[in-house]
């Protein structure tokens, strides 16, 4: 059989195409533990914290969060002066990042009546390359109990 030229770029451009559809996903292994909610009255906006790991290769970069538990919600940092708005966040590969009280948060604002302690609700996370994570976070009284 003869192979001509024609068949080689064909060859060549299902392989390019294996090489994409192979290539590893960078936020697929970033996971999500310990994500828990400082629970308060719908006036004033709840703390999320949670840790974060990308056991991945390369950056994943945290762009924007969403739960049925809140109207709205936003990535916060607190900082000596206040809380700043974050937009984005990158997590280096091999890193955790945490969300803890006194740092980077989740700001819940107007939150719905899911949001109530002794519950658990969920919380979506999406990355700059298009994947999304969902963890379940619990829900404590304002003592963080
Ligand atoms: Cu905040």
């Amino acid at each position: 059989m003869r192979i001509g030229n024609s068949n080689v770029f064909h060859v060549a451009a299902i392989l390019a195409l294996l090489l994409v559809l192979t290539y590893p996903a960078h936020a697929a292994d970033v996971t999500v533990s310990s994500g828990w909610f400082r629970a308060l009255p719908p006036s004033v906006p709840s703390g999320g914290y949670f840790t974060l790991h990308n056991g991945g290769k390369t950056t994943a970069i945290l762009t924007d969060v969403e739960s049925p538990a809140c109207a709205a919600m936003m990535m916060h940092q607190t900082t000596a002066s206040g809380m700043d708005h974050v937009m984005a966040l990158d997590i280096r590969a091999g890193a955790d990042m945490v969300f803890a009280p006194g740092g980077y948060h989740l700001m819940c604002m107007a939150s719905t009546p899911l949001l109530k302690v002794g519950a658990s609700v969920p919380v979506t996370l999406f990355f700059k390359d298009g994947h999304k994570i969902t963890a379940q976070f619990q829900v404590r009284s304002a003592t963080g109990k």
